[in-house]
């Protein structure tokens, strides 16, 4: 099944006059409206209106997440704020954060886009979708719902956590279709073990996971132990959410939306295109977006493009599943974090050093993260009770930031390891295998 038939099995050429009269209508609406890339298109004499080929845009500036920040918060909108009728933002208090908005327009898209990912995922009007992705600020449970109610399916917005509910309403309501992250998808596995239930017994027949990097091996996993074809799809709030790319169910990679997504897959330091074929960092120009279109924004993550055409016959371009990240962030229980934010917060705290370890581990499918922070002399062998007190205060301060919790360890001054690159005080230790 293809949700939108004429558009996602076009003819390569009808497409690229597609991409190429959007690019122009949003290179129009961005050097009017958004003073950022105005002034950028300015101070390199850029004469968008002249260009007619798509390989005109690698004339055009990059979008940084840095950009962003900048303009905190609405300083990238191409509309007034009367015309916005949603704000997400993904992660980061105050100042870090990004923040992104959509006319009702942008949402009709959005919808639309999502439901070609879950149609071609298998998911249909007669099916049951559990929607356990968190409803917030993050792209991820909106997005699904507004993509899961246009298709005409029963939604079930239950948003993230509490397993064993989740398990008894998949049973209860008859859950055909489940939305999650991959690691919490092995999690209720897990717990249905514990439980005693054989999830041969439920309805479930798809699971659409993504918004994390998970590997062939965990899809084969899921597969086997929750009985349903699992396919893989992408997003990032930047661009959209949810609804970016997803695969069909040949589960050979994710066809690109590219009638509203151009997307080029660079070198990730040269920033010139890499060979067909080759691992790059994806850069994404919206095609459609109205409240918040971005152009060439570098997503920092890495990825291939398939050559060949797909059985299924949609005609897009398909890219292999993330297989990294040029940046730092870390993505803990589906959540995005960046080290720069663990380290304001020590900062603030009176007694921790700026050198802090981070170690990642996944135990029972659920990551864990564990801040060792060398704390100076006087509290380290400070009485125990001081040291929790310090404990909690660290860890209550990183949940409000990160929005995930993690553990705490103090450590000795000095007793880290000192390293010289880039992220010269940091050191992520992921023993995560994904
Ligand atoms: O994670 C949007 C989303 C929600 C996608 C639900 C799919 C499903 P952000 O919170 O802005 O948005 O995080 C975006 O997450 O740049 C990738 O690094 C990572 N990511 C998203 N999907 C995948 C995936 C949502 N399928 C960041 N595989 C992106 C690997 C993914 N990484």
């Amino acid at each position: 099944m293809v949700w939108e038939k004429e558009q996602e099995c076009m003819s390569r050429v009808d497409l690229e006059q597609v991409q190429l009269e959007r690019l122009q209508s949003t290179l129009n609406r961005v050097g009017t409206h958004v003073p950022f890339y105005r002034n950028k298109f300015s101070e390199m004499k850029l004469d968008y209106e002249s260009f007619n080929s798509l390989d005109d845009l690698r004339q055009l500036p990059f979008t940084t997440k840095q950009d962003m920040r900048e303009n905190y918060p609405y300083g990238l909108f191409a509309v007034p704020l009367r015309d916005v009728v949603r704000i997400h933002s993904s992660s980061g208090t105050t100042g870090m954060a990004t923040v992104v908005g959509y006319t009702r327009n942008d949402i009709k898209t959005w919808s639309n886009l999502v439901a070609r990912i879950l149609t071609a995922a298998g998911v249909g009007a007669d099916d049951v979708i559990q929607i356990a992705f968190g409803y917030g600020l993050f792209t991820g449970g909106f997005g699904l719902h507004y993509g899961a109610e246009k298709l005409g399916a029963s939604v079930i917005p239950i948003s993230a956590g509490n397993t064993r509910r989740q398990i008894q309403i998949m049973q209860d309501f008859k859950t055909t279709a489940l939305v999650c992250t991959p690691s919490y998808a092995l999690k209720m596995a897990d717990v249905m073990m514990d439980q005693g239930i054989n999830p041969s017994g439920l309805s479930l027949k798809y699971g659409l996971f993504g918004a994390e990097p998970w590997s062939e091996g965990m899809r084969q996993e899921i597969n086997d132990r929750l009985g349903i074809t699992a396919t893989d799809n992408y997003g990032l709030s930047e661009v959209m959410g949810p609804g970016v790319a997803g695969e069909c169910l040949e589960c050979n990679g994710l066809h690109v939306n590219e009638d509203h997504f151009l997307i080029e897959i660079l070198h990730p330091e040269s920033l010139e295109p890499v060979e067909p074929g080759e691992i790059g960092e994806l850069v994404i120009t919206t095609l459609t977006k109205e409240a918040f279109p971005v152009i060439r924004y570098r997503t920092r993550d890495l990825t291939r493009l398939f050559p060949d055409s797909c059985p299924c016959g949609r005609t897009s371009h398909r890219i292999e599943r993330i297989t990294g990240r040029t940046d730092d962030m870390l993505i803990i229980k589906g959540v995005n974090v960046f080290p720069t934010q663990i380290e304001s917060i020590l900062f603030e705290i009176k007694g921790t050093q700026p050198h802090y370890n981070l170690v990642v581990e996944r135990e029972r499918n659920e990551d864990q993260v564990t801040v060792m922070v060398e704390v100076v002399e006087s509290i380290f062998f400070d009485e125990m009770k001081k040291q929790r007190t310090m404990v909690d205060l660290i860890k209550k301060r990183l949940a409000a930031e990160l929005g995930v919790s993690v553990a705490v360890k103090l450590v000795e001054e000095r007793s880290l390891e000192r390293f010289n690159g880039k992220g010269n005080r940091v050191r992520v230790i992921d023993k995560r295998e994904l």
